[in-house]
C-alpha cells in the first residue's frame, strides 16, 4: 500500500488548493480525481472571487494570471420594474470583486501542483474511505487499469456535492433546503452587455448577466427544477434574455456551453469525524445567487491548511479541533445571504402576488436605502465575517 500524510478526494478548487498550501509548508499529499484532466478543467461553473479569497491565492503565489486577466469589478447592478440599479460596492463597504472563472483557478492551481512535482491522479474514483477513528486512515480507488490504495495520517474529503467522503462522515447533522427553482446558464461567444454583473428580478423569472472575458458572456436563466435543456433551443434562450434583461447592447453569439443547474442548501455539521475532514461542496452546497460556493471552498481549506501545519508542527491538535467550528461561522453567513439573494430575486413559481410586491418592496429598499445596500456590498464582498480580511 503507498502511503502519503495528506490524501486528498477530489481535485476542484478546495483539494487543489489544500494540496498547494500544504506543499507550501512542507507537507505531502495526494490528490484523487474521478474524472480526466482536460474534463476538470473544462468544466465551466464559478466566475466571482470575493476580494479576500483573491487575496488567498495571490499570497499563495497563485495570483499572477489571475490579476493579469482576472476582471476587476467595483459593483454589481440590480434590474427590477424597468429600470437598472447600481450597487456600488467600494464606495458602499471599500472594495469589490475579481470576476476570473473557477476553470481558470482550477488550471493554475493544477499547473502549479504539478510545475512542483506534485501527486494528482486522474481518472481515479475513491470508492472506499476506512479507518478513521484509527490514526492511518486509507482510501481505496479504482482506476481504468485495477484498484490502488492509499494510507495517510488524514483524509481530507474536497470530492464536492456527489463525493463519496460524505457518507463516511459518521454522527454528522444534515441541514438541508430544495428550492423550486433551477437555473439554465450558458457561456456564449459574445461580447458583455454591460460592464458589470446585472441581477434581474422580472415577472417571467430571474435571469443573470455575467462574464468571463471582454469577448466571452456567462448568462442564466431562472427555470423550472425539473426543466430540460432540449425544450430551450438556443433562439429561445436569447429571446429569453432578451426579455428578462432587457439589455440593448446584448447580442445573441455562439453558444459554448450549456446546462441546468437545479438549487439547494445544504451543511453538513460537524465537517470533521476523527482524521477525516470535508472542505467545500462536500460539506455544504449553496444555491449560486450569492456567488458564493468556490469562495468558501477556498476559505475552509486555507483554515484546514493551517490547522494541519500546526499539527504537524508542533503535535497541538486545537485548530484541528475547532475547524468545523472556525469554518461554520462564515459557512452560516454565506447560507443565509445566498438564501435571502434566491428569494428576493427568483420569481415564485405559483405567481403569488403578495410574494411578488414584497419582492418589489425589498429590491427599491435595497436600492435607496444606503444601510441596506451597505448589508448586501458586506454580504457580497465577503466582509460581513470579518473572517477573511
Ligand atoms: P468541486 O469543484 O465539485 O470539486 C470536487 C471534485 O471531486 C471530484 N470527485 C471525486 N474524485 C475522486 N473520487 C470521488 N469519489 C469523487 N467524487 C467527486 C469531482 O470530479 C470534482 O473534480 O468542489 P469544490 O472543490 O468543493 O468547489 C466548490 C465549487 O465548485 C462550487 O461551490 C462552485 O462552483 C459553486 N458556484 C459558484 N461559487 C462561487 O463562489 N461563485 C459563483 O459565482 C458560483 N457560481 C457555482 C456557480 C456553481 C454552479 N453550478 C454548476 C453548480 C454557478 C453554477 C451554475
Ligand atoms: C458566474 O459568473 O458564473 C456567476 C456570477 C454570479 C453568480 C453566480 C454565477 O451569483
Amino acid at each position: 500500500m503507498e502511503r502519503t500524510q495528506v490524501v486528498i478526494l477530489g481535485a476542484g478548487p478546495a483539494g487543489l488548493f489544500l494540496s498547494h498550501l500544504l506543499h507550501l509548508g512542507g507537507i505531502e499529499s495526494v490528490v484523487l480525481e474521478r474524472r480526466d484532466r482536460a474534463y476538470v478543467e473544462g468544466r465551466v461553473r464559478a466566475g466571482v472571487l470575493e476580494f479576500g479569497a483573491a487575496e488567498l491565492l495571490r499570497e499563495a503565489g497563485l495570483g499572477g494570471r489571475m490579476d493579469r486577466e482576472g476582471l476587476v469589478h467595483r459593483g454589481i447592478n440590480l434590474r427590477f420594474a424597468g429600470q437598472r440599479h447600481r450597487l456600488d460596492f467600494e464606495d458602499l463597504v471599500g472594495r469589490g470583486i475579481l470576476v476570473y472563472g473557477q476553470q481558470e483557478v482550477v488550471k493554475d492551481l493544477i499547473a502549479a501542483r504539478l510545475a512542483a512535482g506534485g501527486t494528482i491522479i486522474f481518472g481515479a474514483d475513491a470508492v472506499r474511505i476506512e479507518g478513521i477513528e484509527s490514526t492511518r486512515p486509507t482510501v481505496a480507488y479504482d482506476t481504468s487499469s485495477g484498484q490502488g490504495e492509499l494510507a495517510a495520517d488524514v483524509v481530507a474529503g474536497c470530492d464536492g456535492s456527489h463525493g463519496t467522503s460524505r457518507e463516511a462522515l459518521t454522527g454528522a447533522r444534515r441541514f438541508e433546503r430544495i428550492y423550486p427553482y433551477a437555473w439554465l446558464g450558458i457561456l456564449a461567444q459574445t461580447p458583455p452587455a454591460a460592464e458589470e454583473l446585472i441581477y434581474a428580478y422580472h415577472e417571467r423569472g430571474f435571469a443573470l448577466h455575467s462574464m468571463r472575458s471582454p469577448a466571452v458572456s456567462r448568462l442564466y436563466l431562472q427555470v423550472a427544477p425539473d426543466e430540460e435543456l432540449d425544450r430551450w433551443p438556443e433562439a429561445r434562450i436569447w429571446e429569453e434574455l432578451r426579455l428578462r434583461l432587457d439589455e440593448p447592447s446584448l447580442r445573441p453569439g455562439p453558444v459554448i456551453e450549456s446546462s441546468i443547474t437545479p438549487m439547494r442548501s445544504l451543511v453538513i455539521e460537524p465537517m470533521q469525524a476523527g482524521r477525516l475532514f470535508l472542505a467545500g461542496d462536500a460539506a455544504h452546497i449553496v444555491p449560486p445567487t450569492g456567488a458564493k460556493g468556490m469562495n468558501l471552498a477556498l476559505a475552509d481549506v486555507s483554515v484546514l491548511a493551517g490547522a494541519l501545519l500546526e499539527w504537524y508542527r508542533s503535535g497541538s491538535t486545537a485548530l484541528l479541533d475547532s475547524y468545523s467550528a472556525d469554518c461554520a461561522r462564515r459557512v452560516w453567513r454565506a447560507q443565509h445571504f445566498s438564501s435571502f439573494m434566491t428569494q428576493l430575486l427568483h420569481r415564485d413559481p405559483q405567481g403569488d402576488p403578495f410574494e411578488h410586491r414584497l419582492r418589489l418592496s425589498n429590491l427599491a429598499y435595497l436600492s435607496g436605502s444606503r444601510a441596506a445596500a451597505k448589508s448586501l456590498a458586506e454580504n457580497y464582498v465577503g466582509a460581513a465575517t470579518g473572517a477573511l480580511g
